[in-house]
């Protein structure tokens, strides 16, 4: 029997079509920091999920799935967290979501998506508890301050010899008071006295009352639990004042802002960091290559980890078959195990917290150095 052309190009159209529409769209959404306190960190977090998402879907590692990242402003705050995960969950339906910036405004937000079971990886939290407690929908890639904080203090110990300690932390922030509260309980354990404390609050730009309380009893070393424009301020002021020995600070200190808002005054900023930019693992390297190709600023940690956050979720749509769904990718979650990433082989631990290798920085030359 002859097969006519026609036919066979109608076939052969039908048949491309159906292919061409089995390509499904997976939605994640990123609640991220584009303005207020935290957005230099979610300028870092956005350029690291686009990455991300360019490397993944150019890959074709999800065949027939294909990764679309919605980017909302949280703007470094619980109420406009609420709103972008609101709509992320009744409107934009997204799969997952990524985020938000600020452990503040997570203990807002992650109890909504838990409520409606969708599934959340923090790429930035670091609030030691709460977070991953809201519930079986919520995972975490970044380390909390209580897996970085007590080695690096101790380390640093050992190296500058330190003995007393004068502390500043923010006390209307979730994070800079659950990371004090770590900084407190390891200089108890590591017996390095604390000669004074003293406190200050987001909105604040002048620390020259505290600074000059705790530089006049002589401690050995700055310890600072602050947000990255606090922080920077801090670095500045302390300087100004003749302080030249160590600062050390939280995790809202891993930010290149730092050096450029505080120039020279950083070197000597000392910080835990979950990201090793010296890694030659090959997916450091990978991400470091795509990073500079595809140009603007130097990554940190924060890039590192949201690009890790979206590198996690392609794993678990992975790991349950292909599948893009909400439950899928949370039951796909329990299945990533040493997943290379930027950040070292991950894999979450059973609280749903992620575990891989912390490091030190210090600011050398106007750089983040790893502490070798
Ligand atoms: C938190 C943090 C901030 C410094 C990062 C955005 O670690 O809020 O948990």
């Amino acid at each position: 029997m002859r097969f006519p052309l026609r036919s066979f190009l109608a076939v052969a159209a039908a048949l491309f079509a159906a292919t061409a529409s089995a390509k499904q769209t997976v939605k994640i959404g990123a609640a991220l920091s584009m303005t207020g306190p935290a957005a230099s960190y979610g300028a870092q977090q956005k350029a690291g999920i686009q990455a991300a998402v360019d490397a993944v879907n150019k890959s074709g590692v999800l065949k027939d799935i294909v990764l679309e990242a919605v980017v909302e402003d949280d703007a470094s705050t619980k109420e406009q967290g609420l709103a972008v995960f609101q709509r992320f969950i009744n409107q934009t339906k997204v799969s997952a979501i990524i985020g938000p910036t600020l452990s503040n405004t997570a203990f807002a937000t992650d109890p909504l998506a838990q409520q409606a079971k969708v599934p959340v990886v923090a790429v930035s939290n670091t609030s030691p508890k709460g977070i991953t407690d809201i519930g079986e929908y919520i995972w975490r890639v970044s380390l909390t301050e209580g897996q970085v904080i007590p080695g690096a203090l101790k380390t640093l110990q050992a190296k500058l010899g330190f003995k007393t300690a004068g502390v500043l932390y923010g006390n209307d922030d979730a994070f800079t008071k659950a990371g004090y509260d770590v900084m407190k309980a390891t200089l108890a354990d590591l017996k390095i006295k604390v000669l004074g404390e003293q406190t200050f609050a987001k909105p604040d730009r002048d620390y020259n009352a505290q600074l000059t309380q705790l530089l006049a009893q002589k401690p050995d070393i700055l310890v600072v639990s602050a947000l990255i424009e606090n922080a920077s301020g801090i670095v500045s002021q302390a300087r100004q004042l003749g302080w030249q020995g160590p600062i050390f600070g939280g995790n809202g200190f891993n930010n290149t802002k730092l050096m450029e808002n505080a120039g020279p005054a950083a070197n000597g900023v000392y910080v835990g960091t979950a990201w090793n930019r010296t890694s030659t693992d090959e997916a450091n390297q990978k991400f470091l290559a795509l990073m500079k190709a595809r140009g603007g600023q130097d990554p940190d940690q924060f890039a590192a980890q949201a690009y890790t956050g979206v590198l996690v979720v392609a794993e678990a749509i992975k790991q349950a078959g292909n599948k893009g769904g909400r439950d899928d990718i949370k039951a796909g979650f329990a299945k990533v195990k040493d997943l290379p990433t930027p950040l070292g082989k991950f894999s979450f631990l059973p609280n749903r917290d992620g575990d891989h290798t912390p490091a030190i920085q210090v600011v050398k030359d106007g750089k983040f150095q790893i502490l070798q």
